[in-house]
């Protein structure tokens, strides 16, 4: 079966094939439309090293955000414009070598020119989620280092996850990616200028346009865990056009993948708040998670414990 990707390239695609039609959804739920009536917060991730007055509000502005929304956009990160640029543009390059170039790097060390900026932009992806893990704990009333020492997260499971794609012929009949949570701790996410990108908000798809240089943060299935339940790992999914070929790159950060994750004691309360999630190594919630065993089901309803 050819890539969608090649097919596309073929140039003789006019509508898609069945494989990739969507399953007519009478209940889908509603898009909201780009009327402005939700907007994902947006945090300033200089007022980190601002005032004191700054650093409690960029950190009241994080909670908001993780409990509310399980996504912000943040601004003024100390990611270098142009090394997203350089990650563009080599995720694009990859994406053009053959089916038959791309298997023979299957399990190899990376493509030389991906390594070239990757190795950076892991870093410097690295060092921003550390910081927002340390606004994070603080955001819960956690000593600022809590989740970083805690979930061992210099130690941790950090991926690099490019995807792309191309025009559709019939975008209203087909999805990017479908419907899914991330199982880590964070994702940080950038993307070109083609926006596809939609957040489960208030029972609405809320379509997002990322404000120039920023990054798109979400918090994942390992952070709700944590915070037994009180910040979301929230659905997210992908939407193509007929336009252009939309590139987006993911980083995710977690703690490492032998370490058991139950809720932190400090955020269980027997009485009011008991622990809502039996805590599994990450290695085997993410098994999990890629299984076929789940069925469309959120990955989180295996380990939740019913506290009713
Ligand atoms: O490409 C996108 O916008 C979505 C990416 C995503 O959700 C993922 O890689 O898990």
């Amino acid at each position: 079966m050819s890539s969608v990707k090649e097919l596309v390239e073929r140039g003789c695609l006019t509508s898609i094939p069945s494989k990739f039609v969507l399953a007519q959804n009478t209940n889908d739920l509603m898009l909201l439309g780009g009327g402005g009536e939700e907007e994902i917060p947006v945090v300033d991730f200089s007022h980190f090293s601002g005032s004191a007055k700054q650093q409690a509000k960029v950190i009241q502005d994080i909670g908001y955000a993780c409990q509310q929304w399980g996504f912000f956009m943040l601004i003024n990160h100390c990611m270098p414009e142009n090394l997203v640029d350089e990650m563009l543009k080599v995720g694009q390059t990859f994406f053009e070598l053959s089916e038959d170039e791309k298997i023979e790097y299957t399990g190899k060390p990376l493509f030389d020119p991906v390594r070239e900026f990757s190795q950076e932009y892991c870093k410097r992806a690295r060092d921003i989620a550390g910081e927002l893990l340390k606004g994070i704990s603080s955001s819960l009333g956690l000593e600022e280092n809590y989740i970083n020492k805690e979930m061992e997260v210099e130690f941790g499971l950090q991926l690099l996850l490019m995807n792309l794609y191309p025009p559709c012929p019939q975008p209203e009949v087909a999805m990017g990616m479908p419907p899914h949570s991330d199982h880590g701790l964070l994702t940080l996410l950038v993307q070109n200028e083609e926006n596809g990108f939609q957040v489960l908000h208030n029972h609405k798809w809320v379509p997002i346009k990322p404000l120039a240089n920023s990054i798109l943060v979400n918090t994942g299935d390992h952070m709700e865990i944590l915070t037994n339940g009180k910040y979301k790992s929230v659905l997210h999914r992908a939407m193509v056009n007929n336009r252009a070929t939309r590139i987006s790159i993911g980083t995710a950060i977690g703690p490492p993948l032998e370490r058991i994750v139950p809720p932190a004691k400090a955020l269980v309360d027997t009485e009011i708040s008991p622990a809502a999630y039996r805590g599994i190594k990450y290695r085997e919630y993410i098994e999990l998670q890629q299984s076929n065993e789940l069925n469309g089901k959120s990955c989180l309803d295996r380990i939740r414990v019913d506290v009713s």
